[in-house]
C-alpha cells in the first residue's frame, strides 16, 4: 500500500529540492506535481485541495522560499500536512465500561466478521477477555463463519437461533459476558448490498438495546471514494465513533486510505492488511505519513516484533528483550543482532514486502529492485 503515491511524492520532492534552494516558481511547480501525484493515486479531490492548502500555508509561513535546508524543511512540511490530513494524533478505543461494547457496522462483504475476529484477537493479546457475538438474524452461515474464526483464536462466542431479534441477541450476549467475567463484547452485525430501511432499523434496534460506546464502521478500502458515501449513509442511524479500513493490502496506490481518512470526518482507528486474524494494525497518522514518505515505520515494526516474540513459544525473558529492542529501534540504534532476531521472526511478522518497507529508506530500495528486475 502507498507504493505509487509514496514514490511519486518522493520523486516530486527530490526534483523540488535537488538544488538545495527553492524559488517561488519552484514551489508552485512542486505543488502542481504533488497535486498530480495525489490525483493519479486516486485521492479524492476535496482531500487533495485540503492537503495542498496545508502544504502551501506552511511553506509560506516557514519562508521556505530561498532558504537553505529547504529539502528537509519541505519534507517536514509534507509530513506534517499528511499527518494532519490522515487524522492528526489518532484515536484510542474507549473500553472503560465493563463489559465494553463494540458494534461493528458496514455493508455486505466490507469485512465485518473478519475484522470482529481480528479485533478480538488483538484485544486478547492485550490482556482483555473479549466475547464475539453473531448478530445476523437471517443467515446461519454468518454465525458459522464467526464460530470458526472464534474457535481458531480461542475466544468465546455468543449466538442465538435464526430469527431471534437482534436486540435480544445483543442484550443476552452482554448478560452472558457479565456472567462469564468477560470485559469486551464485540458484536458482528449483518451487512446488506444497499443501505435499505430494514438494515438501518435493525442497527437502530441493536444500538438502542446494547448502547455500544464504540460503533466502528468497517469500510472496504478497495471501494475507494464510494466508501465516503457509505459512511454518510451510516451517519444518521449509527453515528460511527471510528472507522476500520479493511483490505488496505489491496490498496496499492494508497489513495483510498488518504481519501477516506481525510474526507470522512470520522477518525480511522484500525486498518486491515490481510485475511489472517493477526492482520490488523492500529492506525497512527504519523506512522502512515512516515511510510508514505519512506521515512520508515520502526514503531509499528517494533510492535510486530514484540507481538511475535511474546508468543507462546517465547522464553521467560522475551518481553524484556523485546522491550529493549523496541527502545533501541525507536532511538534509531537498532543493532545487527536486533535485525537478525527480526529476520528470524519474519514469517510471524507478515509478508516480507510489508515488513521491509517499514525500515527507513527501504521503500525506495524495494522500488529500485523492482525496476531492475523489470529491466528498466
Ligand atoms: N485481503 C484482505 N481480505 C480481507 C480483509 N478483511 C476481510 N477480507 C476478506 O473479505 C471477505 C469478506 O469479509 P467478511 O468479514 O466476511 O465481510 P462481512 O462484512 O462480514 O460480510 P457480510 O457478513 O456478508 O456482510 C472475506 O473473504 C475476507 O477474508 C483484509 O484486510 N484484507
Ligand atoms: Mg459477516
Amino acid at each position: 500500500m502507498f507504493d505509487a503515491l509514496g514514490s511519486s511524492l518522493r520523486a516530486s520532492l527530490r526534483r523540488l529540492t535537488g538544488s538545495g534552494r527553492i524559488s517561488a516558481a519552484d514551489l508552485e511547480a512542486g505543488l502542481a506535481e504533488i497535486r498530480t501525484s495525489l490525483i493519479s493515486a486516486d485521492v479524492a479531490m476535496p482531500v487533495v485541495a485540503k492537503l495542498l492548502d496545508r502544504i502551501a500555508d506552511r511553506a509560506r509561513v516557514s519562508e521556505i522560499v530561498g532558504g537553505l535546508g529547504a529539502g528537509e524543511r519541505m519534507l517536514g512540511i509534507l509530513h506534517s500536512a499528511l499527518t494532519e490530513t490522515l487524522g492528526g494524533s489518532g484515536r484510542e478505543l474507549d473500553l472503560r465500561e465493563r463489559p465494553a461494547t463494540i458494534l461493528l457496522l458496514g455493508v455486505q462483504g466490507a469485512g465485518k466478521t473478519t475484522t470482529a475476529a481480528k479485533l478480538a484477537y488483538r484485544l486478547s493479546k492485550d490482556g482483555r477477555r473479549p466475547m464475539l457475538v453473531a448478530a445476523d438474524p437471517r443467515r446461519p452461515a454468518a454465525a458459522e463463519q464467526l464460530a470458526t474464526l472464534a474457535a481458531a483464536i480461542k475466544v468465546p462466542m455468543h449466538r442465538e437461533p435464526i430469527g431471534t431479534p437482534v436486540a435480544d441477541i445483543g442484550t443476552r450476549a452482554i448478560a452472558a459476558a457479565r456472567r462469564l467475567g468477560l470485559d469486551v463484547v464485540i458484536i458482528d452485525s449483518s451487512g446488506r448490498t444497499t443501505l435499505d430501511g430494514e438494515l438501518l432499523e435493525e442497527l437502530r434496534d441493536l444500538r438502542n438495546a446494547t448502547k455500544p460506546r464504540e460503533r466502528l464502521l468497517v469500510l472496504d478500502a478497495a471501494t475507494g471514494q464510494s466508501a465516503l458515501t457509505i459512511a454518510e449513509g451510516f451517519q444518521s442511524v449509527a453515528e460511527p465513533t471510528g472507522l476500520i479500513l479493511s483490505k488496505l493490502d489491496g490498496d496499492a496506490r494508497g489513495g483510498a486510505a488518504l481519501s477516506i481518512a481525510g474526507g470522512a470526518g470520522i477518525p480511522v482507528v484500525y486498518v486491515g492488511t490481510g485475511e489472517r486474524s493477526d492482520a490488523l494494525e492500529r492506525f497512527h497518522p504519523e506512522r502512515i505519513a512516515n511510510r508514505i514518505l519512506d521515512m520508515g515505520d520502526l514503531a509499528t515494526l517494533a510492535e510486530r516484533v514484540r507481538d511475535a516474540e511474546i508468543g507462546p513459544a517465547a522464553g521467560p525473558d522475551a518481553e524484556v528483550r523485546a522491550k529493549a529492542a523496541e527502545a533501541r529501534a525507536l532511538r534509531g540504534g537498532m543493532t545487527f543482532d536486533d535485525l537478525l532476531g527480526q529476520l528470524r521472526q519474519m514469517s510471524s511478522l507478515g509478508p516480507i514486502g510489508q515488513v521491509v518497507k517499514m525500515i527507513p529508506g527501504m521503500g525506495g530500495m524495494a522500488e529500485q529492485a523492482d525496476a531492475t528486475r523489470r529491466g528498466r
